[in-house]
């Protein structure tokens, strides 16, 4: 199976070099992507730096922080377009430990997609409490409210096949920031029932500064009722729009050129027209 692991960093230069390592000793056939959004610490540089010793290492840099969602999505995108038969996505501050690859590429070989679950019998998370409460219950809400048959909705340790990715509709999805996840997720489970999650301990990071916001928490709960309704009314599946190629974005040059609420989105530079 050619299988890309992707990530998504913004201020991770104390981490890279480590998970690099660490993922390409779990998976040595792997290709790892890194879509940095012009860190200020330093990661864009340190990646351009191992990308001479890492040839297994792809980056894409972009140039402002465009949010975790649009790079969750490029990362989609590039795996479709590159040809890979499996991708799996990760943080990069070792919440996700790359020592449960294995077994997500295990259970990617008989189902569509796999998620590292916090709460499924065995998981474990490592929150303080006010956070633990925050996310059990931003999960139960969107399992009970989308009606998805998992017990973990929101973390990003993810394993999809080729065939869910080009069956599902990802240009649809409007979320650009951390509610890409639940978004995700809702569209995956309507699009395959075969969807399966493992137990992970989910640590908190160990290094470096987290980057959730108030705004973000917030812009989860009107994604959640967005989508809630959504569900309820029993909307068909949205279409499954071509994966952008024949566009090129006019500024970066990229082929990433895809739709957003008004108007077309470069997943790369961030320009919109
Ligand atoms: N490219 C990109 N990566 C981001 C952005 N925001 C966060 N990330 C990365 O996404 C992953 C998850 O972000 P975290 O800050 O760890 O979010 P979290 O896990 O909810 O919070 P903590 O673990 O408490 O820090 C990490 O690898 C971050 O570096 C962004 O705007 N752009
Ligand atoms: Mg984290």
């Amino acid at each position: 199976m050619k299988l890309l692991i992707a990530t998504a960093t913004y201020n991770e230069v104390e981490n890279v070099t480590p998970l690099c390592d660490q993922i390409h000793e779990q998976l040595p056939d792997a290709t790892i992507l890194i879509i940095d959004d012009h860190s200020p610490d330093g990661t864009g540089e340190l990646l351009t730096e191992m990308q001479k010793s890492h040839s297994y290492l792809q980056v894409v840099h972009r140039t402002r922080k465009l949010g975790l969602g649009t790079a969750h999505k490029l990362a989609m995108l590039y795996c479709l377009k590159n040809g890979f038969d499996a991708l799996i996505t990760l943080d990069a501050d070792f919440s996700h430990h790359p020592k449960y690859l294995p077994e997500m590429v295990r259970l990617l070989s008989s189902h569509d997609f796999v998620i590292g679950s916090r709460y499924t019998k065995g998981g474990k998370l490592d929150y303080p409490l006010s956070r633990k409460i925050l996310s059990r219950g931003a999960n139960t809400l969107a399992r009970y409210l989308l009606s998805i048959p998992l017990a973990e909705t929101t973390t990003s340790y993810r394993g999809f096949r080729r065939e869910l990715l080009a069956a599902m509709p990802i240009l649809s999805i409007q979320s650009e920031g951390y509610s890409f996840f639940v978004e995700c997720i809702f569209r995956v489970s309507q699009t395959t029932k075969n969807v399966t999650e493992f137990p992970i301990h989910f640590e908190d990071r160990i290094a470096g500064i987290s980057k959730i916001s108030k705004k973000e928490i917030y812009r989860g709960m009107t994604t959640l009722l967005r989508l809630a309704v959504s569900n309820i009314a029993r909307q068909k599946q949205l279409p499954v729009l071509p994966i952008p190629g024949a566009l090129k974005c006019d500024q970066c040059q990229s082929e990433f050129l895809v739709p957003s609420a008004t108007q077309k989105l470069c997943l790369v530079c961030g320009l919109r027209t």
